[in-house]
């Protein structure tokens, strides 16, 4: 059985917490981040010779508390084998939009659609399978709390593949934000933590900014891309990304949704 360690990531409140006691009992110990006062949680799925890490909720990759910095720091790491992303059902537009921005890391990745019980009990259905191919990651639904639906996630974790579609921006300019990635000086770098924080230099995100404002090429190749962007789409590069990606996700919810009549409970 080989050893892995999985990254928990979600919204605050989506259920990660429960999840994770759900998979690793009490063989769990918290240790700290480093620099920060910000417990970290690792669990073990004895098992299966898996390491847990319950990392702390966020609401996007633009990270502005403590909290969130350790997780999207802990994301550009190569320190995970697979991102297990857990997705409110009850509030999927806000959480499928951290999951497309989980997706780029490039990652093998699993979304764990939790909550269903409470979805479900608002009326609403969502054809999992259907959601999966339009994602291009494989999605399971659980309930955590419930203690349902785990073995799936057990299975779905074993067999993680990188997503499919990781790409939810203009071709044209997501090829420019890769030129952009190339001229960051730090070897370290991964291609796709490249094209991350890439991405956020594009976005006049201040983190990114700070790190790179004293290179000029970076600075000139990134406001190209801005000025791209505006002469294309008629809005900002901070308003693009975010806006690209929720029309992305409206369109598929909208695929996704299944009449109640029709269909039974997909709990199982
Ligand atoms: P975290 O902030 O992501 O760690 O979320 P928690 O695990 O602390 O869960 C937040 C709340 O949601 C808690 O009250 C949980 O009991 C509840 N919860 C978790 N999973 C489910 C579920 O599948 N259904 C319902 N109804 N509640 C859940
Ligand atoms: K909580
Ligand atoms: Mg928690």
């Amino acid at each position: 059985m080989s050893q892995k360690t999985i990254a928990l990531l979600g919204n605050q409140n989506c259920g990660k917490t429960t999840l994770f006691n759900v998979l690793t009992g009490s063989n769990q110990y918290v240790g700290n981040w480093p620099g920060v006062t910000v417990d970290k949680v690792i669990g073990k799925i004895s098992s299966k010779d898996w390491d847990v890490v319950d990392l702390p909720g966020l609401y996007s990759l633009s990270p502005y508390s403590p909290e969130e910095i350790v997780s999207r720091n802990y994301l550009l790491t190569d320190d995970y084998d697979v991102i297990l992303n857990i997705v409110d059902a009850s509030h999927l537009e806000r959480s499928l939009s951290l999951t497309l921005e989980l997706a780029a890391f490039g990652k093998p990745m699993v979304v764990a659609l939790n909550m269903i019980d409470v979805m479900e009990k608002s009326g609403i259905k969502i054809d999992v399978d259907k959601l999966s191919e339009k994602l291009g990651i494989r999605v399971v639904d659980i309930s955590a709390s419930n203690r349902l639906g785990i073995d799936k996630v057990l299975d779905a974790v074993s067999n993680a593949q990188v997503p499919a579609v990781t790409n939810f921006f203009d071709e044209d300019i997501s090829a420019k934000i890769d030129e952009v990635g190339k001229l960051l000086d730090d070897a370290k770098l991964s291609a796709s933590a490249r094209r991350f924080i890439a991405t956020g230099i594009v976005q006049n995100d201040e983190i990114y900014l700070e790190d790179y404002k004293s290179s000029e090429k970076v600075m000139i190749a990134a406001s190209r891309v801005r000025n791209d962007i505006e002469g294309k789409f008629n809005t900002d590069a901070q308003s693009y990304f975010p806006q690209a990606r929720y029309q992305f996700i409206d369109s598929v919810i909208e695929e996704c949704k299944i009449s109640t009549e029709s269909k039974t409970c997909m709990l199982s």
